[in-house]
């Protein structure tokens, strides 16, 4: 019997690995665990960046992204631009489960976590408000000098999104991930996580993959397809990881700008990990040996100098 796995994203990616531990080693299917964890750090409302008191947009409202994915049939389901409803990676699973689509936005989405029978609540907290008002951008603040060569622009800074990968008693993959998304974002603006192939992809046959940071820059790579793939032909899933991040450098070198912060997270169904950043971004990840849940660094990627 395969030894069951979880990683999550970023520090309090520990809280979503305590949850769903316990339910892999019961021999419950890899999705419900990644699912549980997801959801306990979407109630946690000191995490400023998923779920309830996540970051708001530029207008002050709590607008959550999610998609969730299963490695065995590749059934997928998301939901983008979701206001009042807290658990928005249950709401994707329902609509993997309970209709033909794959992808939900805005009013909606909405309206069918009400027929769904989720809560509308408001997600703002007092501590998300003061949050969303001491990251308000200022008007006249100076622009930072530019770095390297100069040549290259500053990409804004961004965080936070719960992405977990798990891999259960039976071999399989199941992944969420769930965000607020940028803060201060535009109204209506839609990062990587609900987007299948960019903030997530799951595919028992090849491996499971996660994304985090600026979004735009892991959708114009196709971030965790990209990973999947790389791991189809033959890749570790660090090897994969690094790839990614190659990939986004050179981009961003392409492009003229400095890459943004951008992080990728990769499982195969070996128990496998994979981990790698652009330089700056600093993202660690929650694991565990046995059942001791520990924080890892992720690989730094610089840009290629040549
Ligand atoms: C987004 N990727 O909306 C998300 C934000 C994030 O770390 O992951 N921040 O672009």
């Amino acid at each position: 019997m395969p030894n069951p796995a979880v990683i999550a994203t970023w520090p309090f990616g520990q809280v979503a690995v305590r949850a769903a531990l316990p339910l892999l080693q019961k021999g419950r299917p890899s999705l419900d665990a990644a699912l549980a964890g997801a959801q306990a750090v979407e109630d946690d409302p000191t995490v400023n960046s998923v779920g309830y008191g996540g970051l708001a947009n530029s207008i002050g409202t709590v607008s959550l992204d999610a998609c969730v994915m299963e490695g065995r049939t590749l059934s997928c389901g998301a939901v983008a631009g979701v206001e009042n409803v807290r658990h928005v990676a249950a709401l994707a699973r329902r609509v993997m489960e309970r209709t033909p689509h794959v992808l939900l936005v805005g009013e909606g989405a909405r309206l069918f976590a009400v027929q769904e029978g989720f809560p509308l609540e408001t997600l703002n907290t007092p501590e998300s408000v003061a949050e969303w008002y001491k990251r308000r951008p200022r008007p006249k603040q100076e622009k930072p000098a530019p770095r390297g060569n100069g040549r290259l622009r500053e990409h804004p800074l961004s965080h936070d999104t719960v992405t977990v990968l798990a891999v259960d008693q039976k071999g399989s993959l199941g992944g969420v991930c769930t965000t607020s998304g940028l803060a201060h974002k535009l109204p209506g603006r839609v990062g990587d996580s609900p987007i299948i192939g960019s903030g997530l992809y799951v595919d028992d046959s090849a491996g499971a993959a996660g994304g985090t940071g600026v979004g735009e820059e892991i959708i114009r790579i196709g971030g965790s397809y990209f990973i999947v793939e790389q791991m189809r032909a033959g890749r570790t899933p660090q090897e994969a990881c690094e790839a990614a991040v190659r990939k986004v450098n050179a981009v961003a070198v392409r492009r003229g700008v400095h890459p943004a912060q951008v992080a990728f997270l990769a499982l195969d169904v070996k128990g496998r990990v994979g981990a790698a950043c652009t330089t700056g971004t600093n993202f660690q990840y929650a694991t565990h040996k046995g059942e001791k849940v520990e924080l890892q660094k992720a690989r730094e990627i610089a840009v290629d100098p040549r």
